[in-house]
This record gives C-alpha cells, structure tokens and sequence, in this order.
C-alpha cells in the first residue's frame, strides 16, 4: 500500500513538472503578438465589430425572427428554447449599448406586443433565467429610466410585466417535497451546479423591481441548498440529485456545469450588497485556488479528495480572469488569461476542450460555438491594467471570426477547431455577449463614452452579458467594495468600522476617479472576511453552513458548525478560520495526481421545466 503510494506520488511529481515544463513554453511561444493596436486601429476594430453585430443581428431579424435563433449558413430560423424570439430578447441591450435607438424602441415595442408566455413549453429554468428573463430585465431598466439616454417615451413597464410572468410560472421549479431537508427543487433530478446556483441576480432583481421577495428568496435557497453540500474542501460538483441531494457528479472545477455558481457568489454580493454571498464566495474562491488553480491552469479535481481526475482546460473556465478582475485578484488573472490565449493564438478558436498532458485539443470536444469567455476576460483585464497586449488579443478575436466563422446571414459555429469547419448554428449569446464584449474592449480604448463604462450607474454584467445597473432600487450597497470585491488590496482600502450593522461600511479604492487605471500589480494580500472592515459573516450574525454529514478528512481539521434542520445554523462561538492562501501553497502538499480519459464538456445541463396552462385556476400546472 506504502509502496503503491509512494509510487503514485512519483509519478504524480514527474507529472507536474512535465506539465510546468511543457505548458510554460506553449505559453511563451504563443502568447507573444505582432505590432500593437494603436488608436486609429481600435476605432477601426470598434466599427468593424459594430458591422460584425449588424451582420449577425440583420441575419436574423431577415432570416429567422421571430424563431429564437439564426441558421447562419442556411439562412434560415430554429427554435431552440421556447419559441420566445430569442435571439432579439438576447440582442435588446447590446442594440442600446450600441446607441442604436431606433432598433431598441421598436424591438422593445414588438416584444411588449407580441410575446407571451402562456404556451405550454419544456423550457430549461437556467437557460431561460439568464437569456430571457435577463434580457427582458435588463432592457426594462434601460427602456424605462431616463439617465441611460435611452428611455423610450411610450413604454408602460411591458418588459417588467412579461419578466414577472416568467418568473412565476418558473417558481414551482423550486418546491420541493423534502423543503427542510433541502431548500431548492427542479423537475428534473439532476441538475448542474451552474443551472442552481446562477439565478440570483435576475431573480433578485425582478423581487426588488416588483417588491415581492418570493424570487429572492428561491433563488438565494438555491444557493444555500448547493452550499450545504460542499465537501470538506469546499469544493462543490458538477452535478447535484437535488431530491436526495447526493452529487451525481463529483467533479470540481470552475468551468463547464460550475462556472457562473462562483460568479453569481460575488456579483450578488456586488449588485445587493448581500454579505451572505460574499461569505460563500471567499470560501468558495479562497478553495478554487487550493486545490483547482495550478498555476497557470485550472483542474477539475474530485471535490472530496482533491485528487485530479481532469488536467484539461476547458473553454468555459475562460471567465475565470474576468471574474477575479472584479474580485480584485488580478495578478493570477493575469498569468491564466495569458495560458488560455495561448491556446487560442494555437487554433485561431478555444476548443471547447484541451488536454494539459497531451497539449492537443480534447477528443470530443473540438468545437467552438462562438463562446465569449476568453473576450470578456479580455474586457476586464484590459479595463484594469490599460495593457495594450488585451487589444492586441481582440484584434486576434476579430480576425478569427471573421476569416474562420463569417457565413452569409451571420457567424457560424466551428465544428472542428484544427479544421476550422462551420456548422449551421448561431446561439443568441453571440450577440448578448461575443460581440458585446469586444466592441466595449474597442470602445474603452477609443472613448470609454458608453453606458457601462460612462453611464449613470455602476453596470454588472450577468452571465448572459445583460447590463443591470446599481440603481438605488435595486442596490442596497452603497460605493463600498463593489469593484473590488472581496478580495480588495490591503494598501488601498481605508476602513470606516461602524456601529451600525445596517450601515455598510465605506471603503476607499486606491484609484479613485477611474475604475481601473493602469495595473502597477495589485498587491493582493489575501483574503478579507466579511465586508471589507474584516467582519465575517460569522462573526457579524453567528450563521454558518450546514454540512453534509461525512468522515472528516484527516487534514481538514475546521471547526464545523452544529447541523439542524435549516440551511443555516446559528453558532455561538466563531474562532476566524486560517484560509488556504495564507497557509500557503506548495507543490510538495498536492494530493497525487492522477489522468482520466474520455468524458464530456457539455455546458450547463439546464434542467427542464413544462409550462401547462390551468385551465381551472390560476395556479399554473407544472410537469417534466
Ligand atoms: C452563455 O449562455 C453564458 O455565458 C453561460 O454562463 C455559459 N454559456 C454561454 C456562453 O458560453
């Protein structure tokens, strides 16, 4: 057994140092770029991915509307979610960013007229919340408010009214049979991490909108459900039973079926100023990078022991930059988002996966459907550092989809990364994301004058790319660490400690008057609990997480809290918990590694949900 061990443990060295060594230089080879953007270059490459937008967007208002989505090569229409003209409802604040009044009034006009949701569906709760129920939210609070330049003078609240009846009939989706047991229900068993735990923000925005918490609070449960069954490492899975509860998938990475969990942790702290998500965030962040980050990469590893069980980037991960950008942890962001370019510079797309052993794309999963991930990145890592290589990569995105993925009514789909085949297929998040995220990068370095980036409000981004702004009514936060997060540099914060509880604390961001001036290497210092003056939420309000009752492993010896029948538990004495960043990370400490084939990346398996009219009553009837 010692022998197998210490034989496992060799191997898992060698392994380690093969992949340092050989991924370090794939990194070097191609992360390096011609001659940079300069300015009359990206207000060329900033009307050129306009043009890219009306290509795609006129393709389908003249081939497919009102199906939900374009069959670019054909010209054709499909419906792919529910038959909700989809693509539009994905497009409506892109054509406001864009400044693209006219087609934004008369987009939000045919939407108020003509959609309707009383249609018996089967529709995916996940796909629906952040595609249609963001995308109508997110236009109403553009269409309605005169700030954003964009009010339509006509408009009587018909976007908030078709959100609310979204949402309702999406409701029974969350009743569960054991509630005490667990707080969240879906009709199908299975659902992944991402599908649970990424409906906070339109959820939570639609109960501030319309003063009902019912969508907050399920949509929060959700959340606390997932959370009260992560592992000892505090690791979460892929994939979740949510009548028993038991993970059907135990493998833990911040990419495909678990990204936008630990995205909707922080940007619903950011956009409500809720301490419990940044709570759950820190731990869950502080142990993504324990046990997932190898240091340009991320793993998937099994969430109970922390040994690897997939070496492969996969191109959802591709947020994660992105993600740390707004966290405030921009050095490590810094180092992936260069590796994952590299693959990009590789293909001339990311593949939906690419194996870190073999450095060759992933059996299986060759494709690239137009993901924006590494783009959004971009954006963010070009607003915090003003690093012109970020334009160098956009102008590298644009190329790409434009020489490889251009077909007559829109952009198509890449079947084969290496072969650079298109496929008949164009998905509405093209338009909501791709293509808003690179034009914002252009414009940022042209003249910043847009909504997100000069608007009356502080904007966050869903995971759909749709704009929802920090507005006094939706936000309860005031200026405190929205930008930074919860990982906020030590040397650039002021803290304010408060005797009020319900006052949040100020904190002063080292550079003030632009959100991001130039990167002169953030010196991250690890994490602060709580909100910012150090508080945990522990510590603030005595709750903690309910645990899954299992073996404690040998070497995670944290005090864990009492378990009762609720999600959380009140716990008279907190002691503040050493996190993984400040124990230090060595390579020696790494549980032994170990290769895995096949699998699948799949996106997040959205599940199911049948919309039936009652015709009895109000109360709508609901079957998988
Ligand atoms: C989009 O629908 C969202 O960004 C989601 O979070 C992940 N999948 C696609 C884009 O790749």
């Amino acid at each position: 057994m010692i022998l197998m061990e210490s034989n496992k443990l060799r191997w898992g060295l060698c392994y380690a140092i093969f992949i340092s060594l050989t991924l370090s230089s794939l990194v070097r080879d191609l992360g390096v770029s011609a001659e940079g953007v300069n300015p009359r270059e990206a207000k060329q490459l900033r009307d050129e991915v306009r043009e890219m937008f009306y290509h795609a967007f006129d393709g389908y208002m003249n081939n497919a509307f009102p199906l939900d989505e374009l069959r670019p090569l054909s010209c054709q229409g499909e419906d792919t979610l529910g038959g909700y003209a989809l693509t539009l409802i994905d497009s409506l604040d892109t054509l406001a960013l864009l400044g693209d009044r006219e087609r934004f009034t008369s987009s939000v006009q045919w939407i108020g007229k003509n959609l309707q949701f009383n249609i018996n569906k089967t529709v995916s709760v996940f796909e629906t919340t952040i595609r249609v129920l963001g995308g109508l939210l997110s236009a109403h609070l553009i269409a309605s408010d005169y700030a954003t330049g964009m009010r339509i003078p006509s408009y009587d609240n018909e976007l908030l009214v078709l959100a609310e009846d979204l949402a309702r009939r999406m409701l029974p989706a969350f009743d569960t049979p054991t509630v005490a047991f667990f707080f969240f229900l879906f009709l199908f068993q299975i659902t992944s991490t991402a599908g649970g735990g990424t409906l906070t923000l339109e959820f939570g925005v639609l109960s501030r909108l319309t003063n009902d918490p019912v969508f907050e609070q399920v949509a929060k449960n959700a959340v606390r459900g997932l959370w009260a069954r992560r592992s000892t490492l505090d690791l979460v899975g892929a994939h979740i039973n949510v009548f028993t509860g038991e993970w059907t998938q135990k493998d833990a990475g911040i990419g495909t079926s678990i990204d936008s969990f630990y995205e909707y942790l922080l940007k619903a702290y950011i956009l409500f100023g809720d301490e419990e998500y940044l709570y759950i965030f820190q731990e869950a962040y502080g142990s993504a990078m324990h046990h997932l980050h190898k240091d340009p990469w991320y793993v998937e590893v099994n969430m109970d022991s922390g040994a690897i069980v997939w070496p492969v980037f996969n191109s959802l991960q591709a947020f994660w930059p992105g993600l740390q950008v707004l966290a405030g942890d921009v050095d490590p962001a810094i180092r992936t988002h260069t590796a994952f370019f590299s693959v990009w510079k590789r293909y001339g797309f990311t593949p939906e996966g690419f194996n870190l052993a073999t450095l060759s794309v992933q059996y299986g999963q060759k494709s690239y459907p137009l993901r924006p991930e590494l783009i959004e990145s971009t954006y963010w890592l070009y607003k915090a550092t003003r690093d012109p290589r970020y334009l160098d990569a956009g102008r590298d995105f644009v190329a790409s989809l434009q020489y490889g993925a251009k077909c007559p009514c829109g952009y198509c789909h890449i079947t084969d990364v290496e072969l650079h085949k298109q496929e008949d297929h164009m998905e509405s998040f093209f338009l909501a994301e791709t293509v808003k995220y690179l034009w914002l990068l252009f414009d940022l370095a042209v003249d910043s004058d847009n909504l997100v980036d000069n608007g009356p409000y502080k904007y966050i981004f869903s995971t759909e790319g749709h704009l929802l702004p920090l507005t006094p009514q939706i936000s309860l936060a005031r200026e405190h660490c929205s930008y930074f997060g919860g990982y906020c540099p030590r040397n650039a914060t002021k803290f304010e400690q408060s005797n009020d509880d319900h006052q949040v604390p100020e904190i002063e961001l080292g550079h003030h008057s632009n959100i991001y001036p130039y990167h002169e290497s953030f010196p991250v210092t690890g994490l602060i609990k709580g909100l910012c003056p150090r508080l945990s939420h522990a510590q603030k309000y005595g709750l903690s997480y309910v645990l899954p009752e299992k073996t404690e492993r040998e070497d995670v010896k944290r005090p864990k809290p009492v378990i009762t029948s609720r999600s959380i538990v009140l716990v008279s004495d907190q002691t503040v918990e050493k996190r993984p960043q400040e124990e230090g990370f060595t390579s020696e400490s790494e549980p032994i590694m170990s290769i895995s084939g096949g699998g699948s990346s799949s996106d997040q398996t959205g599940q199911e949900l049948t919309l039936l009219e009652s015709e009895t009553d109000d109360k709508r009837v609901y079957s998988s």
